[in-house]
């Protein structure tokens, strides 16, 4: 069976889902957990493997698999290869014909692409922001840290007026998605302190954080400073 699933101005063919689906995964990354998140909600779990991926270290293994050495990364035994969060998340979620994420219509395109690309720009920030203070501390570049935690805070205080859009209070969809994902981060970086200064924003997020799939993919620890 093919799908042909319409995709901005595209028509992408997928190939139907394989029983088997090997996803590659760190336990920190906020781009990983929105499909780990997806994977649950669609009860997934039976048809994709979980397999850790050891990233940004000299000769790992996993560029053997995936030569950009990023994750999250989906790989199918039907030779289905799939690279960045979103495509990903497409691929899970329209394969069976039934997505549970909302996608932008032609009355709410613009709205609805303004405010995912705003939670991506929350994620890419405090990604590169907690990285940052997972290095050595003689390799911490402090402009970066500055620079990332001062547009974090800029970005939490236009999201406090933002989460008020219909779409970020509808069914769920991507937006919504990678802006809860991002703001869980503070899971991981203690430093990123948005909750009390932006109390809507977090009335918003705590029906989504409470959800199993949510908790389940909790990273396990805080990353320690020192
Ligand atoms: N835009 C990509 C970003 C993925 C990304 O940056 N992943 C990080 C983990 S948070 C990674 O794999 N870093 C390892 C590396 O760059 O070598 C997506 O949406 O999937």
């Amino acid at each position: 069976m093919r799908l042909i699933q319409p995709w901005g101005h595209f028509y992408v063919a997928l190939q139907a889902l394989d029983k088997q689906l090997q996803l590659f995964i760190t336990e920190y990354s906020p781009y990983v957990r929105m499909v780990r998140i997806l994977v649950r909600e669609k009860k997934l779990q039976a048809h994709v493997e979980e397999v850790p991926a050891r990233t940004r270290i000299r000769n790992s293994p996993y560029y053997d698999v995936n030569v950009a050495g990023r994750v999250p990364f989906l790989r199918s035994s039907k030779g289905v290869e799939v690279q960045g969060s979103r495509l990903i998340l497409e691929y899970l979620d329209q394969h069976d014909g039934c997505p549970i994420l909302e996608s932008a219509n032609e009355a709410n395109y613009w709205e609805y692409s303004r405010l995912e690309e705003s939670a991506v720009v929350v994620m890419d920030s405090i990604s590169v922001w907690s990285r940052e203070l997972k290095r050595p501390v003689d390799d911490r570049s402090k402009t970066v840290i500055e620079h990332e935690t001062a547009r974090s805070r800029r970005l939490a205080e236009k999201w406090e007026s933002d989460i008020d859009s219909p779409i970020m209070r509808g069914p769920l969809n991507y937006p919504q998605l990678t802006l809860a994902c991002a703001l869980c981060m503070d899971q991981w970086n203690p430093y990123f302190e948005w909750r009390n200064a932006q109390p809507k924003l977090e009335a918003w997020l705590k029906p989504l954080e409470t959800r199993p799939s949510f908790a389940e993919t909790e990273p396990p620890s805080k990353i320690s400073i020192n």
